[in-house]
């Protein structure tokens, strides 16, 4: 998804009376997500450090936010238009999942998809990648661990960092598996490009405004203006069987590299709950998903969603 295409459409203006109100959902957004349960101690709001301020004051009407002592903080692409959901890309949920697999806190920022080059840059994120013309670019995710002051952009290079920084938590790319991992995922993003026309419906109601145009021009060529019902079905069929496929090499491993979730079993996992968050638990989208690679699908979404945020 990252590659071709750059979108420099104005920040939309704000009302004071808009980006109060704005400003309000998301401190709730924040709280649900902080606190789902109601049993964690929310403490006041504070001022955040001079760097994050500038972010905020140029990317987004989010000025405040919680401080939970929390070291990292993931960058995301946002704000979704779903409350329950911060932030919109399935690349940084590959990063939440395996956050959360280890137990080790976060904060989200949510970043207009037109900031994300100022806001990484602000902060000292590396480029992952060039545009056509031959100079970089920046991605989402990209994280900022205060503890130890660095700031690691890529969803496999964060799990690596965190792997190394944080060596008492479950390991995520095993010794030697990086490049594997890697062109699983490729693969795995490859295969669900292919149902993207049947999903551009549904993401048009929860990816923001920007995000979607900027897909549009990335993938114009693909997306056919209006679908037929057969070809929707086809597109469905043809992914399924695409998934379905990685089955066989799996042989008696529950998971990528055997008995425990790896990052390609948590990327997976992040790649396909999006269908699972657009469409709902109980929608018939879901269900077939989740059936995909006999049911590993369902069980590795479960599986990943089982690890909570601390
Ligand atoms: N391999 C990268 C892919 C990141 C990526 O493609 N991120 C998208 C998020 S939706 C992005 O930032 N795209 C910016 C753009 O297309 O301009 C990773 O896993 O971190």
């Amino acid at each position: 998804m990252s590659q071709g295409w750059i979108k420099t459409e104005p920040l939309r203006a704000y009302s004071t009376v808009h980006a109060v109100q704005e400003l309000l959902i998301s401190r709730q957004v924040r709280e649900f997500h902080c606190n789902p349960r109601g049993d964690r101690k929310l403490p006041a709001y504070k001022a955040r450090p001079e760097t994050t301020q500038i972010i905020h004051q140029s990317i987004s009407p989010f000025s405040a936010t919680l401080d939970l002592n929390i070291m990292i903080t993931v960058y995301d692409m946002g704000p979704s238009k779903f409350p329950q959901e911060i932030g919109a890309s399935p690349h940084v949920r590959k990063v939440i999942f395996t956050l959360n697999y280890k137990s080790i806190p976060y904060k989200i920022e949510p970043i207009h998809f037109d900031k994300v080059e100022a806001a990484a840059k602000s902060i000292g994120a590396p480029p992952t990648t060039t545009k056509p013309d031959g100079t970089p670019k920046w991605t989402i995710p990209f994280i900022h661990d205060s503890s130890t002051g660095k700031t690691i952009s890529d969803s496999l290079l964060i799990a690596q960092y965190l792997d190394e920084t944080y060596p008492d938590t479950p390991r995520v790319v095993p010794e030697g598996t990086r490049v594997l991992q890697s062109v699983f995922v490729q693969a795995v993003e490859t295969k669900m490009y292919v149902l993207l026309p049947a999903l551009m419906g549904k993401y048009e109601e929860y990816a923001p405004k920007e995000l979607i145009e900027a897909r549009k021009k990335q993938y114009g060529h693909i997306i056919a203006p209006q679908l037929t019902p057969e070809q929707v079905l086809e597109l469905w069929n043809k992914t399924k069987a695409t998934f379905d496929e990685l089955d066989a090499s799996y042989g008696e491993n529950e998971f990528v590299t055997g008995e425990k979730p790896v990052f390609a079993d948590l990327a997976l996992a992040a790649q396909l709950s999006i269908v699972r968050i657009m469409f709902g638990e109980e929608s018939k989208e879901w269900k077939v998903v989740s059936g995909w690679n006999k049911g590993r699908v369902g069980r590795l979404v479960e599986k990943a969603l089982s690890y909570k945020q601390v």
